[in-house]
């Protein structure tokens, strides 16, 4: 059969990148069983062709109406596939997938019938935000970083903007490449429409949100971006969980330091 990718390498070097991205996610430990989720908007690169291609199956149902998706399409992992699989094996393991006129189901179009991630209402939530708001964002991750979730099982810690200051003030990198910070969001059942809710509130002020106790999510320009948020925040609770298992509290860099950088790189907060 042949694969929506060929002789599209625009659309190919998308597929590629959210497969490099799953590669890094299982080699961080991030990504255990069929752990986490990648969607990207590929509405951009779909052509007449595509457009004219049939569904390979019925519609189903995403449970919300999201009107700024009509017409849209998205490739996403498959629900139960495995990141690593995926890194190997994208169009096997992850489907593109065609926003019906309803704007409330979708039918898949290739290459073959994985339906995709449990967490769809969330992920199309986040994309269907971003549009409505005219953001140029066309991915959304979700993953589940060991350091940044084990966080958030200190209460201390997810008051609003706490983390955001620590994780900043580790490494001057965090403040510059994430520099809108971290939002936090209360525990809600996994997959369910209240998380979609929460997650696309508090985008409003992240481009990274915390799901308490389960894991994180970001949205960027593209997956590259969206997962070098994560990288960049995980490497500051590395830093900060290092300084305290070697018996020391880290002083992290003063207010003056971050006032410096906040004039340096023009950051917004
Ligand atoms: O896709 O991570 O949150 C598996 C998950 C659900
Ligand atoms: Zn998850």
């Amino acid at each position: 059969m042949k694969s929506i990718l060929e002789n599209r390498p625009a659309l190919a070097k998308q597929v590629g990148d959210v497969a490099e991205v799953a590669g890094y996610l299982w080699q961080k430990g991030w990504a255990e069983r069929n752990g986490g989720n990648i969607t990207i908007n590929i509405t951009e690169y779909v052509d007449d062709e595509i457009r004219g291609l049939k569904p390979i199956t019925n519609p189903v149902s995403f449970g919300v109406y999201l009107p700024h998706l009509k017409g849209c399409y998205f490739f996403c992992k498959g629900t139960n596939k495995r990141m690593r699989d995926l890194a190997r094996w994208p169009m096997e393991n992850g489907a593109v997938i065609r926003i019906l006129d309803d704007c409330k189901s979708y039918v898949i179009i290739a290459d073959n019938p994985v339906c995709p991630t449990s967490e769809l209402p969330s992920h199309l939530s986040m994309h269907n935000f971003l549009i409505g708001k005219g953001s140029t964002y066309k991915a959304a991750l979700h993953t589940h970083p060991i350091d940044l979730i084990a966080m958030t099982h200190n209460r201390a810690f997810l008051e609003k903007d706490k983390l955001t200051y620590l994780l900043w003030s580790m490494i001057p990198e965090t403040r510059a490449f994430c520099p809108k910070g971290l939002g936090i969001i209360p525990y809600k059942m996994p997959s369910s429409i209240e998380l979609a809710d929460a997650t696309i509130k508090e985008l409003e002020d992240y481009d990274v949100v915390m799901w308490e106790k389960h894991g994180i999510c970001a949205v960027g320009e593209n997956i590259m971006e969206a997962f070098d948020m994560v990288d960049t925040l995980s490497k500051s609770a590395q830093i900060y969980l290092t300084a305290k298992s070697m018996g020391f509290e880290p002083e992290g860099t003063s207010p003056e330091q971050m006032e410096e950088l906040k004039i340096a790189f023009n950051l917004p907060k």
